[in-house]
């Protein structure tokens, strides 16, 4: 496949509603878009990073940049045969997964539609809806959770993530617990404790929680083991696992139980199926994460999801859930049965909204320059 044209666009899209995680806030979503020309065929892709470095060191410009210096001029005018050619072609780049994944995501599209099948099919995935679920940032009270959980509930998600920090987390916890004894339920740090922080998580243990999420430093799997021998409840990395070897370390080391997957922090979807195959081998239970994506990152990590392994309900919901206007066409929207449906058009299988796009752009700029 000759790659001959790539555009970069920088957008900006307001999120329906602010979301609070332990250690900062996401207002809208601004984010670097990958457009992709290769004979004939135009693949898409999203860069996951948001404009501060939160959740990891790279941000909307460092996106760009490395994309730019680095990725761009590694590809332009080459013929990739396939994912694994683009990766050999930009592996002496260090770090900066979420630049390389949003450039992977657009490739990935480009072959699924060459080959004529839904990146889905194309990925090994099978079925053609995916269990998701929501994650509920920090609100201003508790009754005002419990209220947000309720709508949530009766818009008709199955499994809630609540994000949680020190001061905010077992009363929390516990109250929507006693609301909804049955509630597929979990909770997401972000890093905000530390391993002398063992005994409030201890307190956890009694709220029959599927996983505790990243309570723990992002670069720290030693500490994460030591605490997981003190919990009953399974830990669940995400900021810490980067790739594959990330994976069975901590798994080898017992520093969790179960991984949340997000093809734009591992680097691509290619390293997320490797995380997922390890995984599945071992019987770890894994499950797709989420980074507010737009509906062009969204079809991505719903075809990902498909594979059998991901056994968890997803980080994946309604494009309603995030904006009020979404980027494509046709935005998801949550089925009955707290499910999202796979895309069944050849690639990443949704339509871009060009007016939209054209509205929410801060800067455009096409390559070759
Ligand atoms: O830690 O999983 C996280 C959003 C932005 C950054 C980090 C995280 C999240 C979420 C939201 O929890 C997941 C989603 O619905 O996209
Ligand atoms: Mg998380």
């Amino acid at each position: 496949m000759k790659i001959e044209r790539i555009t970069l666009h920088h957008i900006n899209m307001p999120l329906a509603s602010p979301f609070r995680t332990s250690r900062w806030v996401e207002n809208d979503r601004e984010c670097v878009l990958v457009e992709l020309q290769a004979e004939g065929l135009t693949g898409w892709g999203e860069c996951v990073a948001t404009q501060n470095c939160t959740y990891s060191y790279e941000t909307v410009k460092t996106n760009w940049l490395i994309l730019e210096d680095f990725l761009l001029p590694a590809i332009l005018g080459k013929d990739l045969a396939d994912i694994a050619a683009y990766r050999a072609a930009i592996s002496h780049v260090t770090g900066h997964p979420m630049a390389k994944a949003g450039l992977e995501m657009a490739l990935w599209d480009v072959f699924a539609q060459a080959a004529g099948v839904s990146l889905s099919r194309f990925l090994g995935g099978e079925g053609d809806r995916v269990a998701v679920g929501v994650s509920v940032g920090i609100q201003p009270t508790t009754a005002a959770l419990l209220e947000k959980v309720e709508g949530y509930l009766a818009q008709g998600y199955r499994r809630v993530k609540l994000k949680i920090k020190p001061g905010r987390d077992v009363a929390d916890t516990a109250a929507v617990r006693r609301a909804y004894p049955d509630l597929m339920l979990q909770v997401d740090a972000n890093s905000a404790y530390r391993l002398a922080d063992a005994e409030v998580l201890k307190a956890l243990d009694d709220l029959a929680l599927l996983l505790i999420e990243q309570p723990l430093a992002h670069d720290d799997i030693f500490d994460h083991a030591k605490l997981q021998a003190q919990l009953q409840t399974p830990l669940c990395l995400d900021e810490s696992i980067t790739s594959v070897d990330h994976a069975r370390w901590a798994l080898e080391m017992d520093a969790c139980r179960i991984i949340n997957i997000k093809p734009g922090r591992v680097g691509g979807m290619f390293e997320g199926k490797l995380i997922h195959d390890y995984c599945l081998a071992r019987g770890v239970p894994v499950w797709m994460g989420g980074m507010l994506e737009t509906g062009i990152g969204r079809a991505a990590n719903i075809a990902l999801a498909t594979l059998s392994g991901f056994s968890l309900p997803g980080d994946i919901s309604a494009s309603a859930r995030y904006y009020r206007q979404d980027l494509i066409t046709e935005p998801f929207v949550l089925n009955p049965d707290s499910t999202l449906s796979v895309p069944t058009a050849p690639g990443l299988g949704v339509t871009i909204d060009k007016q939209r796009l054209q509205q929410v752009r801060q800067r455009r700029q096409v390559y070759p320059q």
